[in-house]
């Protein structure tokens, strides 16, 4: 039966809790045994969120709540999207997130505004970190096309990440939440094209160098280990949005292994997989998800209604 896109969008948003949620317990290892991610997958416990999942449901509800008040406005307002990640933190300060985003929330907490406060860390230089690309993925629900969409991106990157390699990872990302939204899971996926499409997004040579190597990695098998060697699996954009990528167009077709092969990465797990699972969600949609996952998935009530909302 056909994917319906209201599922892809589900899927979008429940992919990327799962892989939060999953990776999250190894988050940091430099391996990931089989065994350990099977037992993981097995337990019956509640799988907890982090910060990845807490701030992308901060962006989801942003988007929908603007788009109830009125559905002909800009999608994004970044003065109180700022404040709406400020709370998230605020609220659940425990959930993981990274050293210097709490010095940007603090400040953006305190009142000082996030164009100042995302350049109080670093240097003046801003947060080259992931987190801004962790969360990214529900603007590909609002996007009307793919330029509108790395625009929100963007937009939703620099209210905390003033580092350009901070916004380039989350407009990349939405570029390929929204190329996964429009793919049919129905007819293979070419990657060619796939990566032609994000090559359009970002044309830092460092990052046109990333997609290159992915491209070079499609055409022979290689382990996780392999591909984060060679892409990078830490915490820096650049280190975990193409890793993301690659782990997402080595199982195109089946979520719960792509949530797996970015997990074997090892380094910043839940970040990873989490990129890599909304890209998979929202091509094969919530229906091909697991559902002993998606049960066990705390916010999985909120992920849904979210994603109806915005579908
Ligand atoms: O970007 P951010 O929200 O990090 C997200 C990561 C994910 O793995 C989450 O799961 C969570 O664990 O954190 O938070 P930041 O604190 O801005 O960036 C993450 C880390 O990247 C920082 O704590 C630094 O270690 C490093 N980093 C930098 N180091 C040196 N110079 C980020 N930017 C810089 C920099 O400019
Ligand atoms: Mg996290
Ligand atoms: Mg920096
Ligand atoms: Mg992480």
């Amino acid at each position: 039966m056909a994917v319906t896109r209201n599922d892809k969008c589900r899927g979008l948003l429940l992919g990327a809790g799962l892989g939060d949620a999953l990776g999250a317990p190894f988050e940091g290892r430099s391996r990931v045994g089989s065994a350990t991610l099977t037992a993981e997958e097995e337990a019956p416990s509640n799988l907890v969120h982090t910060d990845d999942t807490a701030l992308t449901l901060a962006l989801a509800e942003h988007l929908a709540a603007r788009r109830a008040a009125n559905p002909l406005d800009d999608a994004i307002d970044e003065d109180t999207l700022a404040q709406r990640f400020a709370e998230a933190w605020r609220r659940e300060p425990w959930r993981g997130f990274g050293g210097g985003i709490i010095e940007v929330f603090g400040l953006i907490h305190e009142g000082v505004p996030w164009h100042r406060a995302s350049r109080a860390i670093f240097g003046g230089e801003g947060s080259f970190g992931n987190g801004a690309a962790m969360r990214v993925a529900p603007v590909a629900l609002v996007g009307r096309s793919l330029q509108h969409t790395v625009e929100l991106g963007y937009r939703s990157a620099v209210v905390s990440h003033a580092h350009p390699d901070a916004q380039h990872g989350a407009a990349l990302q939405a570029a390929a939440a929204f190329l996964a939204l429009c793919s049919d899971p129905a007819t293979p996926l070419d990657s060619t094209l796939f990566l032609q499409g994000l090559g359009q997004v970002v044309h830092a040579p460092a990052w046109q160098d990333k997609l290159d190597r992915i491209a070079e990695l499609l055409t022979r098998r290689s382990t996780p280990q392999h591909a984060g060697a060679i892409l990078g699996n830490g915490v820096a954009a650049l280190e975990s949005v193409p890793t993301a990528v690659l782990a997402f167009l080595r199982n195109p077709d089946d979520s719960a292994e792509t949530i797996r092969y970015a997990i074997h990465i090892g380094g910043d797990t839940d970040t990873i997989a989490s990129m890599a699972g909304a890209l998979a969600g929202a091509r094969n949609g919530a229906k091909a998800l697991p559902t002993r996952w998606i049960r066990r998935l705390e916010p999985t009530a909120r992920l849904v209604e979210l994603a109806d909302r915005l579908s």
